[in-house]
């Protein structure tokens, strides 16, 4: 009976903001603004001329109020939009919008705001950990606690026959690669990918101590190091830093790979290499495992999959990286980094074009046939860490030095390098000048398509890929790159327009981040969080990105039904079958925990020119 005065006023509570009616024609930012920047609102209605708007507070008065501004049919969403620009809504309070008969959800304006989406997103990285238990005392919850999964995680080489009929040799050694973090929804532990999402938290490091800002301090998460006197971020890079070392082929040891680009036609010829200091591509099961399986549940062979240029490459990069970051921090684990970057690099050089093949079942094949923007990017980590004429050189003759940088992803890391060469002290200032040009440009292109997508995001292309989300993300990364480097506000609003989309400012008026926003993804496609298909399991923790729209390959059957009758935005379903649409992945929240650390704090303050 004492009880029911409070569950009262939490019902009253939640009604009011989280189970209000889905207001089907107001989209914005599930969690609202920051007081100084952009704050913009996307309408979705047939009207043709400008409809009012006002905002009121918490006590119904007016604080705001203008037209909107008509932007018409946009094939991205399918819709007919209005932009309301909210602009000058600077007041910390709660509010609310007022278009035509809709009434938004109420929504906060305030500083810190991003603050527990970071903290969240970054902690994301504890809950995939492999080789160790998930402890109800750092998982937030108990429900998200879990025994190790491959907690001792000795591999064999993959040898028999691949998907197309191919036989693989094997190989003569194991390796110890415990660790690591599970890539997303399966539980594959792969080289490349784990590159660019332990590059995306080191470089996070990098970019806030340059500014004397340690967001993530000892102690500031909840993390078996934390209290170990280590920057808790750094302790998160460095548990998946250790395992890409682990995959590196001992001295001596020989591989068989395939000869030539992949694809190519009829069965691939082999050949036998010195595979010292090269990387394997990836350790994970023979055959895909069910959904769900625990970590610990998964009784599939663990094998390690043959090396690559490319995942050699992942590894000397973010080992390099490694070195710079470590280097007084801990300076026997940044020499350790650093042998292995050379090593690494060293053998790509003598083995550039071993190839993934994508042709195995149970894993991903993350196949890239061309890796002259890895060669590049370890180049640029090597020569930022070391300063060396050699790698200086490297960079300066590849095709991608000032070549119009492209938002990264897992197969194009150019980016990446383009980043470090233009923010690392140990770069010369010629060197750093075109890198800064570069992305400046390219951030100036993502504005120019902002202008022109109908929910104002910094991506005009309607074709979504798979992992949409963290395309728009990544781009948001090139914004705030840019907007450390000139103080320009706009590239701050451009992240926000980003972040805004991802967190509600889109079509489906979804909020892809499990935890955050009035509708958050709740069902991802992951073998644990599972509730979906198991109410013993858990659903996702807070702060875990969906992959979100997919419309260009719509491989899972919730996707195939969709296939030609969504728009690319509405292409999505919160569905755990959704792998296509709706999985997590490390490449994917390494952005989204990037932005919203950028967006908040004193490192984040910007010139407002203009
Ligand atoms: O569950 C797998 C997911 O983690 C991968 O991202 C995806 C794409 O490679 O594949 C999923 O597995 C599916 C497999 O490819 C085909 N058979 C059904 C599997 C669904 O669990
Ligand atoms: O992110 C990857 C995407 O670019 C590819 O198109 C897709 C199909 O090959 O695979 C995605 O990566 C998946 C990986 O292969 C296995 N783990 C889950 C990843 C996210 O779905």
């Amino acid at each position: 009976m004492i009880l029911r005065p409070l569950i009262l006023i939490a019902l009253v509570a939640t009604a009011s903001i989280d189970a209000a009616p889905p207001p089907a024609a107001i989209h914005l930012n599930q969690l609202g603004f920051l007081p100084d920047t952009a704050k913009r609102a996307i309408v979705a209605d047939p009207s043709t001329t400008p409809l009012r708007w006002t905002v009121r507070d918490t006590r119904g008065a007016t604080v705001a109020a203008g037209e909107t501004k008509v932007i018409g049919d946009d094939a991205a969403s399918g819709d007919h939009v209005h932009l309301v620009d909210l602009g000058r809504l600077a007041a910390p309070s709660t509010y609310r919008l007022r278009v035509g008969r809709q009434t938004s959800r109420p929504f906060a304006v305030r500083a810190g705001l991003y603050a527990p989406l970071a903290a969240a997103a970054l902690h994301y990285f504890y809950h995939t950990r492999a080789g160790i238990a998930i402890e109800p005392r750092y998982a937030g919850d108990p429900r998200w606690a879990r025994p190790a999964g491959h907690a001792k995680e000795i591999a064999p080489c993959f040898s028999g026959t691949d998907e197309r009929g191919t036989h693989w040799q094997g190989c003569d050694y194991r390796l110890d690669v415990t660790g690591g973090w599970y890539d997303a929804g399966d539980h594959g532990k792969y080289v490349v990918n784990g590159g660019i999402a332990l590059w995306t938290l080191q470089n996070l490091y990098e970019r806030e101590a340059r500014a004397g800002r340690f967001p993530f301090a000892d102690g500031r998460g909840t993390i078996p190091e934390s209290g170990n006197g280590t920057d808790d971020l750094l302790d998160e890079a460095r548990w998946e830093m250790r395992f890409l070392l682990a995959m590196q082929i001992p001295d001596g040891a020989r591989a068989t790979v395939p000869v030539g680009a992949p694809g190519s036609a009829g069965a691939p010829v082999f050949r036998t290499i010195d595979a010292g200091g090269m990387a394997h591509q990836k350790v994970a099961d023979r055959h895909w495992t069910a959904l769900p399986t625990r970590p610990v549940d998964d009784r599939e062979d663990r094998l390690l999959y043959p090396p690559t240029t490319a995942a050699t490459l992942n590894l000397a990069a973010t080992a390099a990286q490694c070195a710079r970051v470590w280097r007084t921090i801990d300076p026997r684990f940044s020499a350790t980094c650093l042998a292995a970057a050379r090593r690494a690099y060293a053998a790509a050089q003598r083995e550039p074009q071993v190839y993934a093949t994508n042709s195995f079942t149970g894993s991903g094949g993350y196949g890239d046939g061309d890796v002259s923007d890895e060669f590049y990017w370890a180049a640029a980590e090597l020569y930022a860490t070391t300063g060396e004429p050699t790698f200086a050189a490297a960079v300066r003759g590849s095709p991608w030095h000032a070549a119009p940088v492209q938002a990264p992803d897992w197969g194009h890391v150019g980016a990446l390098g383009t980043i470090t060469l233009a923010t690392t002290a140990a770069v010369s200032a010629s060197d750093a000048a075109p890198a800064r040009r570069a992305l400046i440009a390219a951030a100036d292109g993502f504005l120019a398509e902002e202008a022109r997508s109908g929910y104002r995001i910094p991506y005009a292309t309607l074709d979504y890929p798979w992992g949409s989300n963290a395309v728009i993300l990544n781009r948001a990364m090139i914004l705030g790159v840019a907007q450390r480097l000139t103080g320009a506000a706009r590239y701050r609003d451009g992240m926000v327009d980003a972040i805004d989309y991802v967190l509600g400012r889109n079509p489906l008026d979804q909020s892809y981040v499990s935890g955050f926003g009035a509708r958050p993804l709740t069902h991802p496609h992951h073998r644990f969080w599972a509730h979906q298909l198991d109410a013993a399991l858990p659903g996702p923790p807070p702060g875990v990105v969906s992959g979100g729209p997919n419309s260009t390959a719509m491989a899972d059957p919730i996707a195939a039904a969709m296939q030609g009758t969504c728009a690319p935005q509405r292409c999505w379903a919160d569905d755990i079958r959704a792998y296509a649409l709706n999985e997590v992945a490390i490449n994917w929240n390494a952005p989204l925990l990037w932005v919203a650390s950028a967006l908040d704090g004193p490192g984040a303050r910007t010139q407002r020119r203009r």
